[in-house]
């Protein structure tokens, strides 16, 4: 039946999940590491990007690709396919209005032939890696099921070495269901709303409804890799660091897999080459004397300096010796929240950042290099040091970047729209655990990464919401003892039930947008008594996590109105004579909403999306762009020389208009 459509599918799979899981004894996210897959002189890598043959199952029931076993055979014997393009969203890359917005079940399939030297050799482990499918995904090759996944924003991985072996030579069928809703369970969570008044609506109509403020792309995001390592191999690498008078320390920690003895060794390149430290077994402390240590862009003259840890196994088989080699990039760096201030390296970090989100034109939330080095390069412009992964983990290859250039980054969970009651029982509260297991597994080793993010703006006043962000920030601070926790709020301070386990506050509010919307002149006595309130209360450093107001690029008035760029600026502006007053006090930072326009579900509020960016959608700037470009420039020269008179010119001269490619 119809009816119960997309529902069906959706309990079908968190069945399949349940089952899965108490088959294996744990939850599916804990098991083993999930280290980047990487070229080294051990293991090899094949992407598979590009086109995938692509069906969705438009049946009433979005069923029929199960009851037919759509996975046992190529998929174009199954009906028709189209060419669709990973990493993409499906949604706006064809004309047909009912995949833009479908619900349910897609199929993905592609042949490939596997290297003979990965299948010939009993010694070689290939690995499938998806980075990113949205929202649950279920997998198999040649029609074998190898793995599920549910999540939309982290990766996840299968051990298909016995079935390519098994057919050397031949093409290996990789077929990947993919199902987008979203239920008061997943996250983001979600709601099927069944429309069943006759006069209103068709027989069996359904939407999908949500509570959060972006486009529900979805499909296979991110890339789709084939990889190899030894079947003794390096499962893990997890580094922290510290600075000990001048001294950095880097204490690492590695997971083999190996049936046989195994010897690590390991070595801390400098950018110059030179090996600056070296180590023995899995765990340890490497002393880097003098440390060039890891600064943020526009903290230091020489940001984002990286050490090369290069990780080797050697293991004792009867066949002879078999190493695995592993490599990662070390940022030397400490992050400590102290009463008022946020301390990278024991010196104040003032976050003058953006929120972002994964979207453009066309590819929805697709990964694409060009628009990922557009964007960095915009944030260079905008002399902007930080940004927060607003509302999901971004891909992997983003915090790299961050990495590289010195980009600090709120690492931001999914858990956006968190407002039914359903949503704070024990099955999501499990869910939510267990993101931030896979989060904290893929980017724990980024210096780049300063503080977690667990959610945006749920019911915090509920009173479940105390256990459940108790819970989760606890759960959180305790796989990782390193950084400091937050989680961002649109509510008052005095109802906050998760503001009281937060290391620093982050809060959202849109004066004279939301609210008394069209009166300027009360936003910054209402930004400052906020600012007062939270921290009257907690007494912890705030950020200010969003602020802003829509602009339709080429709507122009004087005096401002709503919608037009003078009001975007003039409401900016505003925040910042606020902002001005408390940041040398206790506010830590501002992130402007947002770095661009971007896609949302259509509704009276939204003119094709939201319009709070400060670049189109395609990147270009509005007026505001200028505004806040002359802003955190200045904010950066007093942060990097605050003893020294200079111009507000004399670092983007130095920096961004200077040719040292080093330095981003
Ligand atoms: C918010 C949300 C963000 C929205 C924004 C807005 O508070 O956190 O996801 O897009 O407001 O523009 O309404």
């Amino acid at each position: 039946m119809q009816v119960a459509g997309a529902m069906v599918g959706a309990l079908w799979v968190t069945g399949a999940a349940a089952l899965w899981a108490a088959l294996c004894g744990r939850a599916l996210a804990l098991e083993g590491g999930m280290l980047y897959p990487q070229e080294t002189p051990s293991r090899e890598r094949k992407d598979l990007n590009g086109l995938w043959d692509f069906r969705a199952d438009f049946s009433e029931d979005r069923n029929q690709g199960f009851r037919e076993r759509w996975y046992q055979r190529p998929l174009r014997e199954s009906g028709p396919v189209l060419d669709m393009p990973v990493p993409s969203s499906f949604n706006d890359v064809g004309q047909d209005r009912k995949l833009y917005s479908f619900i349910g079940w897609v199929w993905y399939e592609r042949q490939v032939l596997v290297p003979r030297s990965w299948t010939q050799d009993p010694g070689t482990r290939v690995m499938l890696r998806i980075s990113s499918a949205h929202y649950y995904a279920i997998v198999w090759v040649n029609g074998v099921h190898v793995t599920e996944h549910e999540g939309g924003h982290l990766p996840f991985e299968a051990d298909i070495s016995k079935l390519v072996q098994f057919s050397p030579g031949e093409l290996n069928r990789i077929t990947i269901a993919i199902n987008n809703t979203l239920t008061p369970h997943t996250l983001p969570p979600g709601i099927i709303e069944h429309m069943t008044d006759s006069s209103r609506y068709p027989k069996y109509y359904f939407v999908q409804k949500t509570n959060f403020d972006f486009f529900n792309y979805a499909g296979l995001h991110r890339s789709v890799f084939l990889y190899t390592t030894p079947v003794s191999y390096i499962d893990d690498v997890t580094v922290t660091t510290d600075v000990d008078q001048g001294t950095g320390l880097v204490n690492y920690e590695i997971v083999v897999k190996s049936n046989e003895n195994f010897e690590l060794e390991l070595l801390l390149w400098d950018k110059e080459g030179r090996v600056v430290a070296k180590g023995m077994g899995a765990r340890g402390q490497l002393a880097v004397p003098s440390a060039q240590l890891w600064w943020p862009y526009l903290m230091h003259e020489q940001p984002a300096y990286l050490y090369t840890l290069e990780v080797t196994l050697v293991v004792q088989t009867g066949a002879g010796i078999v190493s695995d080699v592993y490599t990662l990039p070390v940022g030397i760096r400490t992050v400590e929240v102290v009463h008022n201030q946020f301390l990278i390296n024991g010196k104040p970090f003032y976050f003058h950042g953006v929120n972002k989100h994964e979207d453009a034109d066309i590819r929805g939330k697709g990964f694409d290099w060009a628009l990922v080095m557009k964007d960095f390069n915009l944030l260079r412009w905008l002399g902007a040091n930080s940004f927060r992964t607003s509302h999901y983990p971004y891909a992997e290859e983003v915090m790299q970047l961050c990495d590289r250039y010195g980009i600090v980054v709120i690492d931001e969970c999914p858990g956006v729209g968190i407002v039914l009651p359903e949503s704070f029982k024990n099955i999501s509260l499990q869910h939510h655990l267990e993101v931030m297991e896979e989060l904290v597994r893929r980017d724990k080793n980024h210096p780049s990464v300063v503080m977690w993010s667990v959610a945006n703006e749920p019911v915090s006043w509920l009173a479940p919401a105390a256990y459940y962000f108790k819970t989760v920030i606890g759960h959180t601070k305790a796989l990782d003892p390193t950084r400091p926790v937050t989680f961002v709020s649109n509510s008052r301070p005095e109802v906050d039930r998760g503001a009281p386990y937060v290391d620093v506050i982050c809060i959202n509010n849109y004066y004279s947008w939301y609210h008394d919307y069209g009166h300027l002149e009360v936003i910054q006595l209402q930004v400052n008594a906020a600012f007062e309130n939270w921290y009257k209360l907690y007494q912890k450093p705030i950020i200010q996590s969003e602020y802003g107001a829509d602009n339709i690029p080429g709507f122009h008035q004087d005096p401002p109105l709503m919608f037009s760029e003078e009001y975007q600026k003039f409401v900016l502006q505003q925040y910042h004579f606020a902002l001005d007053q408390k940041r040398k006090d206790y506010v830590i930072g501002e992130l402007i909403w947002n770095f661009a326009d971007f896609m949302t579900d259509q509704s009276p509020r939204r003119v094709i999306g939201n319009k709070k960016g400060i670049f189109t959608r395609q990147r270009q700037p509005k007026g505001s762009a200028f505004l806040l470009r002359e802003r955190y420039w200045k904010i950066a020269n007093e942060t990097m020389y605050p003893h020294l008179t200079v111009t507000p010119q004399y670092l983007e001269n130095r920096f961004f208009n200077s040719l040292d490619q080093n330095c981003f």
